[in-house]
């Protein structure tokens, strides 16, 4: 390497550098400032101050529920039909409840691996392991990311126990709450706690004898009630609709963050 050669080793990830790579949509700079988010570091940090004030009309929905309800399997088909519409997609995937199971997770929701080839596509894990402000902080990070790279729909899975339903709330101005068909003592102790805070709740698995009783029953109290079949994909559109009057309303109204019950 000649002498001059030395300035091609200035550092190529400067904290503006990365900015305008993620500001280009480089999947790899995406991926990158998200880690050094995950893990707390300054550059990180800084790189997003630069992306923060960049102005996004990407729509950012938590798919909520208990585990098994179907979150996973409702994301891949939304994923594919956002694609149709032509939409840049991306998935985070947390566990909002335990901050330290977040790379486990990544196994299970394998299936969503099939748009990993989708250059329209990125999909993430949270790992957050218990850094600064919780999960939810680092969760509004990574969804000001895709947004800066210019992803038009940002999905966010979580495990909706405890904290997380409220946490989702914060970072996702539409919340969809999964429910599998269920026995009408479950569907009284969901209402106290999961659907409150749900904008579209959806009773997935809807080839379930149960499903029409648990759908009446949801019905009496909230608005948005759907029925889906996440496994043939029956009901996806009804739910993509359902979720873009959400926003329509909430633009109308002036952006509060809950559905009237
Ligand atoms: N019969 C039926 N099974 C479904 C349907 N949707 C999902 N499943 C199945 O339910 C199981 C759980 O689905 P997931 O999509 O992994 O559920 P999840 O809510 O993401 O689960 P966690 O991430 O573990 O909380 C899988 O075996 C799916 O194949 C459906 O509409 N009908
Ligand atoms: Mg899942």
């Amino acid at each position: 390497m000649t002498r001059f050669g030395i300035h091609l080793n200035k550092p190529v990830d400067s904290e503006s550098t990365l900015a305008e790579r993620v500001r280009q949509g480089q999947v790899r700079a995406v991926a990158r400032l998200i880690t050094l988010l995950e893990r707390g570091k300054q550059e990180g940090r800084d790189a997003l101050r630069l992306l923060e004030a960049d102005t996004s009309r990407a729509a950012i929905i938590g798919v909520t529920g208990y585990p098994g309800a179907g979150k996973s399997t409702i994301i891949d088909q939304l994923v594919a039909a956002y694609r149709r519409l032509g939409h840049k997609v991306g998935v985070l995937a947390v566990d909002m409840t335990s901050p330290f199971t977040g790379g486990a997770l990544l196994g299970d929701r394998i299936r969503m691996q099939q748009h990993a080839l989708n250059p329209g596509v990125f999909i993430r894990s949270l790992a957050t392991r218990g850094h600064r402000g919780g999960v939810a902080a680092v969760t509004g990070e990574a969804v000001s990311v895709l947004e800066a790279a210019g992803y038009d729909v940002i999905l966010i899975e979580t495990v909706g126990v405890g904290q997380g339903e409220l946490d989702i709330a914060v970072v996702a101005p539409t919340v969809v709450a999964v429910v599998a068909p269920a026995l009408g003592d479950e569907v009284q102790a969901m209402k106290a706690g999961l659907l409150e805070v749900a904008h579209v709740i959806v009773v997935n698995k809807g080839d379930h004898p149960d499903a029409d009783r648990t759908l009446r029953e949801l019905n009496e109290w909230h608005r948005s009630v759907l029925k889906v079949t996440a496994t043939t994909g029956e009901g996806i559109p009804a739910l993509i609709a359902a979720i873009a009057e959400q926003q329509r309303l909430r633009d109308l109204e002036g952006a509060p963050t809950r559905a009237a019950p």
